[in-house]
């Protein structure tokens, strides 16, 4: 039949078919959003010398037209594949990318795009410069390793500045180049980030953040009092986006790191998602004033699946980011506009008591398209399981050997998406709160043991720990975004989020449940629930996503 595939997102960003990864580019420019993203235009993998730029346009960032790719491998500097970039508002008010080529002696270099057009609202067309690439090769960096220019910043000296990740003599580094023009680039002696252990690094984002755990955005550029720095690399040892908060000086073009006990490995940083996403990329948007992240979720069922599908890749929803008030952490939110998709509204009792081994089902919403909010009040903590220190290294170990099924003390408690209905497959997202030198740690975890019946899906224990004081606030909340294929939570009010792919065999034939649970001895209170039943967005299906507002 012509229906639409049943692993297929409603809301999330996917172009018509085929294989996308990397966000690129993301701007709002002229009353439009503009997304791009690694697109390969002839099959649904990836594609080492076939990767374009795809293209897509939004007056709200939820509905989406596509129009043709923006980039594609046409020129000496990039007839192998035009690989990731970012774009930049440039003084004048018009937009120009940079972004990796991969040149005709397949060595990665960065050149520089402009709207053919500046006039046209929908900027269809881009322009490559013949001048191109605007920075070659340096002589230390070898050929594969030089690469995702990001969105650039002006310094109070009047110069632009880009980060690009490259390997310099072994060593994983993150590079600054300057330009008064745009076109003429000249690296700094000093990177703006090296580490000898990481691997190499990829898509790095420097940013601005409020230091004072406001909620607004700020521009690339913006500096001085008030105002935090974010670095966020991407590491292709693990496949993972980390971050760290900090002080950037533009005068010496330094990154001086909030939490410098976490050290230059990468990996020790701080997490924005423990799920299944990578190459996260932040824009400012200056309609709604806030900063807006986007990143790639992969499948993680098998490439001939992605085949027989004929697409593969998903992009998370946009979040709102900012930085939490302990200047350490960033927060996270699902753009308010996801809430216009919130029809069917259902809910729970208030007040309702989970004690040990409840599963209370949420009914009355199709639950493939959701949106949850729940809020748990732990009354006591006495029955918390101790933790050894080695676990504190290794969340996702531990959530791993406690899954949902394992009873324990407070917790685990959450909740059960995507279940059929004899509970054979069932998706679990949930916390663990833990006793640890009188203090309390709090565990979030999406099990996904039995998310799939099917052999061959990629099925890791995700989680991480919740930065907050459970002892004093006693409650803890959780959204959890359901789409299909896509199960995207985010914890304690966006402090945590963990994104997971699924692949149900169910809903071939039935509808899914959802339930709120608890597996833990002390009684959880759930203080609200609220669930929506979400529209699909128009995503990509032609020119009816087009809302210009
Ligand atoms: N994907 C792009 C590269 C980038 C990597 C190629 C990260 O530019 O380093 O598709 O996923």
């Amino acid at each position: 039949s012509e229906g639409r595939h049943v692993r297929r997102t409603a809301y999330h960003f996917q172009p018509a078919k085929n294989w996308q990864n990397d966000p690129n580019g993301p701007m709002y420019y002229n009353g439009m959003y503009h997304f791009f993203y690694q697109y390969n235009p002839h099959g649904a993998l990836w594609d080492i010398g076939n990767l374009s730029w795809g293209h897509s346009v939004s007056g709200d960032l939820v509905n989406w037209a596509a129009l043709d790719t923006a980039i594609d491998p046409t020129a000496p500097f990039d007839i192998n594949g035009c690989w990731s970039g970012s774009a930049t508002i440039l003084r004048g008010g018009t937009p120009a990318i940079l972004y990796t080529g991969i040149d005709a002696n397949k060595e990665q270099v960065q050149n520089l795009a402009f709207p053919k057009n500046p006039a046209d609202p929908l900027l269809r067309e881009w322009h490559k410069p013949s001048y191109n690439p605007v920075i070659p090769l340096p002589a230390d960096v070898p050929g594969d390793k030089f690469r995702d220019p990001s969105t650039a910043w002006l310094g109070r000296d009047g110069l632009w500045r880009i980060a690009v990740s490259a390997e310099v003599s072994g060593v994983a580094s993150t590079l600054v180049y300057r330009s008064a023009d745009f076109v003429h680039w000249e690296r700094n002696d000093a990177p703006l980030h090296s580490s000898r252990a990481a691997g190499m690094v990829e898509c790095p984002d420097l940013f601005p953040v409020k230091a004072h755990g406001e909620e607004g955005g700020l521009d690339t550029s913006a500096s001085g009092a008030g105002v935090s720095h974010v670095l966020k690399l991407s590491v292709m040892d693990t496949l993972q986006d980390y971050y760290m908060v900090g002080r950037y000086d533009d005068a010496a073009d330094a990154f001086v790191p909030a939490e410098p006990e976490r050290g230059d490995d990468v990996r020790n940083w701080r997490r924005f998602d423990y799920g299944h996403v990578y190459a996260a990329k932040s824009f400012f948007d200056a309609r709604r004033n806030r900063r807006v992240l986007w990143a790639w979720a992969n499948e993680s069922d098998s490439q001939a699946d992605d085949v027989a599908r004929g697409w593969s890749g998903v992009q998370t929803v946009p979040r709102k980011l900012w930085l939490d008030k302990d200047g350490k952490q960033l927060r996270q939110w699902p753009i308010e506009e996801i809430e216009t998709l919130r029809r069917k509204r259902v809910g729970l009792r208030r007040n309702t008591m989970l004690s040990a081994g409840a599963m209370n089902e949420i009914v009355g919403i199709a639950e493939a398209q959701a949106d949850v909010e729940v809020a748990f009040r732990i009354p006591s903590l006495e029955e918390a399981e101790a933790l050894d220190s080695n676990w504190l290294l290794d969340p996702q170990k531990l959530c791993g050997e406690k899954g949902a099924s394992v009873p324990g003390g407070v917790g685990p408690f959450g909740l059960i998406v995507m279940a059929s209905g004899d509970l054979q497959e069932h998706t679990a997202v949930f916390f663990r709160v833990f006793r640890h030198d009188d203090k309390y740690k709090v565990l979030m975890c999406t099990d996904l043991t039995r998310s799939s019946a099917r052999a061959g899906v990629y099925k890791p224990p995700y989680g991480g720990f919740v930065d907050i004081d459970i002892e004093e606030r006693k409650t803890i909340k959780l959204r959890t975004l359901v789409d299909h294929s896509v199960v995207e939570s985010y914890g304690a009010e966006g402090r945590a989020c963990i994104t997971a792919r699924v692949y149900p065999e169910h809903v071939e034939t039935s509808n899914s449940h959802m339930f709120v649970f608890n597996n833990g001895t002390d009684k959880v209170k759930v203080t609200k629930l609220e669930a929506w039943e979400l529209a699909a967005a128009t995503v990509n299906v032609g020119d009816e996503g087009l809302i210009v507002s």
